[in-house]
């Protein structure tokens, strides 16, 4: 039993391959820049937004956060379909961008073919977080982290996608060559690509 937990990963999630990240790490900075263009102090600091989120890891979505077995149902994950799609590639549909005062992320809307190796529990788990993510459909908290302020986490990342998943929907406030950028208040911003980008990524693991 304790080889088993051994062998369990940080985390398994989908890597984007090197063209996909080069891309999504552009089309984000392009953001940020257009996000500091339409409204200074955006998520209520001086500095640009680019040097505010520090993120060098490599572009990832996790599905399963394993914690080298000690998670809460991370033996159970990792069994199929989970096993007989290890290293397969997958094209990601990354529809939105959003950053808040925390962190930068962005939204990634996962296929029925995805959802399967999605954890059933993942937005129940962040009920306690954040009020009312439970009953949003799965997947919901499917993201990849661009960059966060000095001292967060990355796990803030999703919850914070949550988070404005549960408001009430709002008209956008401006449309960006990108897309339409809708403001959800306390420095809360989304931007809805007009073209969703598509990333491919192999889902695999990460183990430190
Ligand atoms: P992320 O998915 O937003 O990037 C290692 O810490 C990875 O696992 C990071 O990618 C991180 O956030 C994710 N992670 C950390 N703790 C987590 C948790 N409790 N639940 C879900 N994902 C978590």
């Amino acid at each position: 039993r304790q080889l088993d937990e051994v062998c369990l990963p940080l985390f398994f999630g989908w890597f984007l391959l090197t063209p996909a990240q080069d891309q999504l790490r552009s089309t984000g900075s392009d953001f940020l820049t257009a996000l500091d263009g339409f409204k200074k102090n955006a998520v209520g600091q001086e500095i640009p937004l680019e040097q505010y989120f520090k993120g060098k890891r490599s572009l990832h979505c996790t599905t399963k956060f394993c914690d080298y077995g000690k998670a809460e149902g991370a033996k159970e994950y990792a069994e199929k379909p989970v096993s007989e799609l290890y290293g397969s590639v997958f094209d990601l549909a990354v529809s939105a961008l959003f950053v808040t005062p925390r962190t930068f992320g962005a939204r990634v809307s996962l296929t029925d073919e995805q959802l399967v190796l999605w954890p059933a529990d993942a937005e129940k788990e962040a009920e306690s977080s954040v009020p009312g993510a439970g009953s949003l459909p799965l997947g919901s908290r499917a993201h990849i982290t661009l960059g966060c302020a000095d001292g967060v986490e990355p796990v803030q990342t999703g919850l914070d996608l949550l988070e404005i998943l549960v408001l009430p929907e709002v008209e956008p406030v401006t449309d960006l060559e990108l897309g339409s950028l809708r403001f959800y208040g306390e420095g809360r911003w989304m931007l809805e690509l007009k073209e969703p980008m598509c990333a491919a990524a192999c889902f695999s693991s990460f183990y430190k």
